[in-house]
């Protein structure tokens, strides 16, 4: 765990080694779960199956961000995500809210998630910043080259490394500047937003450089593209042995949280992990 970082405000960090985000995708379109968890009452169902698997946050988004996918409205991504925010905040769980939109943050917040997920590090919206430091939220600013609707016909970069550190850097700098405080923030290099197969190994690779002083880390390989095209070309619903690798790997870098849709899978493997490396 980094100097400074807090992750007891992410709902963890008692033992060694990260603690997982569960994800829930209430969208009709998601690359990984498409449609699966499309209806409030569904959506609810797996967030409680993932909290009861071991997930400390559950995190829920209404809209795809998968490469190519289209912006939704903002009343349909109120309309699909704060129903299960409610339900499972009432349940007791830590929820996050993953959106690029600040008034979904608003609103969700206002149904008592604690955490907001943002895919443009809280620079998509004008007024993201203002909410977040109004509601004291911890929140976690990913990196992500362009927008889910074009960024993966040409990425580039000279540095990948240097470059994706650069931007969380100075987002953190914002964020402070707009009155959050480091140790409430996580940064995550963005896996699959904007980088090529070569950008995202190399991200892997070098996790550690990414870590901003005083914040966290968190990393989201789960399921993702990559771990197709470096093995035989598996479908998102194969690609759970990959999976369980990147975190692992993430997980011996230092990472404080991953974000994984098969929470009881991963949760076994880093038990395992920690119990090989003898760390508890
Ligand atoms: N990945 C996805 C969505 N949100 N948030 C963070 N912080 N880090 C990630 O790597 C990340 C994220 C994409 O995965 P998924 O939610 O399964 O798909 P979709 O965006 O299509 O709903």
């Amino acid at each position: 765990m980094s100097a400074g970082f807090a992750p007891a405000l992410f709902g963890g960090g008692t033992g060694p080694g990260p603690i997982l985000m569960g994800v829930v995708n209430a969208t009709p379109d998601s690359f990984s779960d498409g449609g699966r968890y499309a209806t409030a009452a569904i959506a609810i169902e797996h967030g409680r199956r993932l909290a009861a698997e071991g997930a400390q946050i559950i995190d829920i988004g209404g809209e795809s961000t998968r490469p190519g996918a289209t912006p939704i409205d903002v009343h349909e991504e109120c309309a699909r995500v704060l129903p299960v925010v409610e339900a499972l905040v009432g349940d007791g769980h830590l929820v996050s809210i993953d959106t690029r939109r600040a008034h979904v943050m608003d609103a969700a917040l206002a149904r008592g998630a604690r955490i907001v997920n943002d895919v443009t590090a809280l620079s998509g919206d004008p007024d993201s910043l203002r909410v977040v430091a109004r509601w004291n939220a911890p929140a976690i600013l990913m990196h992500m080259q362009g927008d889910p609707s074009t960024m993966q016909a040409a990425p580039r970069y000279d540095d990948v490394v240097a470059e994706v550190r650069a931007f969380l850097e100075a987002r953190v700098v914002a964020c402070v500047a707009a009155g959050l405080d480091p140790a409430r923030l996580c940064v995550d290099p963005g896996i699959g937003f904007g980088k090529t197969v070569g950008h995202n190994v190399a991200l892997l690779r070098t996790l550690a450089a990414l870590r901003v002083p005083g914040c966290g880390l968190l990393v989201g390989a789960s399921r993702k593209s990559f771990i197709g095209h470096l093995s035989r070309g598996e479908d998102t619903s194969r690609r759970l042995p990959g999976s369980l690798a990147a975190a692992l790997h993430a997980a011996e870098a230092g990472a404080d949280i991953l974000r994984v849709h098969d929470v009881a899978e991963t949760r076994q493997a880093l038990e395992i992990w920690r119990a090989l490396r003898g760390a508890g």
